[in-house]
């Protein structure tokens, strides 16, 4: 074998092993010069905190932290034992990371700001384990967060300003899945990214397959609580009863329960997650923050579209933390139908 051949032969030696997220981020970091590896520092934390979860998810039924605290968070949603180890675990985490300046949960009424220094120049916003009320089946569920850099002065405290910003400002957003394996999927506005965790090495490992994801301009699968449906606004009852009897490519229901679950399989296969706005609860049910936003940035960078129906996701400006949405996320074509309806 001539050294040609061997040079060759270790490229492709070297391109067939997946990558792992350490490597990834390198490659990623090198393309950015002005980089300093905060946005990896905290990416590689959450991985951390990931593998933790996907732990205690595959383990708890020997561990018996099946079962709820008994308390109510400040969603009105019962928290379970996991809600609680999850969200103590981000915590944890964010607190101790130098490039942090606050962050915020799903599970927490408000926002946690550190004292200020010059390196801390992210917030992080998180919903440590949605779709947890699956979790006692055995259901997928998810961990999402979006990365934002803070916009008040960093010698001061991170304020609210910070936490409400325009879903254009996030820098990163991304979900860990806990399903048949642990996945994490992320964007840094460069493409979307699937990491597979190696159980045998406790790594994130990137398969070929999974960079630069694109999703399907069109759809066949349709997700939404059908059981809502006598609260839907006629335009959304058309809208679905159309996807499934048009004459090209009608569409099956698939419905999970679990966003990320449900998101994730319209991100590879195509289709539409829908959760609208209601009579009587014209906001719907997802959390504009810690929900919507970071899947519409996912969305956007797989060339999909996110829509509260009548806005762009992204360009939506919370007027408080814990505001909710309606979402319609996924395929283009899909999306822009709904805008028709
Ligand atoms: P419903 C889970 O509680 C969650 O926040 C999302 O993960 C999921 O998409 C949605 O609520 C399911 O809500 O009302 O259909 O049970």
């Amino acid at each position: 074998m001539s050294i040609e051949q061997a040079e060759n032969s270790r490229e492709r030696n070297k391109n067939s092993l997946p990558v792992n997220i350490q490597e990834h981020f390198r490659r990623e970091q090198a393309l950015h010069p002005e980089a300093t590896g905060a946005l990896t520092s905290i990416l590689t934390d959450l991985s951390r905190v990931a593998k933790s979860i996907s732990y205690l998810v595959n383990t708890a039924g020997i561990k018996d932290i099946h079962g709820t605290t008994g308390e109510v968070n400040v969603q009105g949603e019962t928290v379970l034992k996991l809600d609680e180890r999850a969200n103590e675990q981000f915590k944890e985490v964010l607190r101790s990371n130098p490039y942090v300046a606050g962050f915020a949960s799903e599970e927490e009424e408000s926002f946690v700001a550190f004292s200020p220094s010059e390196k801390e120049k992210y917030i992080v916003w998180f919903d440590p384990l949605d779709g947890s009320s699956n979790f006692d089946t055995n259901v997928s569920i998810g961990s999402i967060f979006a990365i934002y850099k803070r916009i008040s002065d960093v010698k001061d405290l991170v304020n609210e300003k910070d936490f409400l910003q325009s879903g254009c400002n996030q820098v990163c957003a991304g979900y860990f899945l806990y399903g048949t394996s642990t996945m994490l999927v992320y964007t840094a506005g460069n493409g979307v990214y699937g990491f597979t965790l190696d159980p045998s090495v406790g790594e994130f490992v990137l398969p070929e397959s999974y960079s630069r994801i694109q999703i399907p301009e069109k759809g066949k699968i349709y997700s939404i609580n059908e059981g809502n449906s006598s609260k839907w606004n006629p335009n959304v009852k058309n809208y679905i009863d159309y996807l499934k009897t048009r004459d090209e490519d009608p569409c099956s229901a698939r419905y999970i329960g679990s966003l990320v679950a449900d998101f994730h399989r319209n991100l590879l296969k195509g289709g539409v997650f829908v959760y609208p706005g209601e009579i009587g609860k014209p906001e719907g049910k997802l959390r504009l923050c810690c929900e919507s936003k970071p899947i519409a940035f996912i969305a956007e960078q797989a060339g999909g579209m996110a829509t509260d129906g009548n806005n762009r996701i992204l360009d939506l400006v919370p007027r408080s933390l814990h505001q909710r949405s309606p979402i319609v996320v996924g395929s283009k074509r899909e999306v822009e139908l709904y805008t028709e309806f």
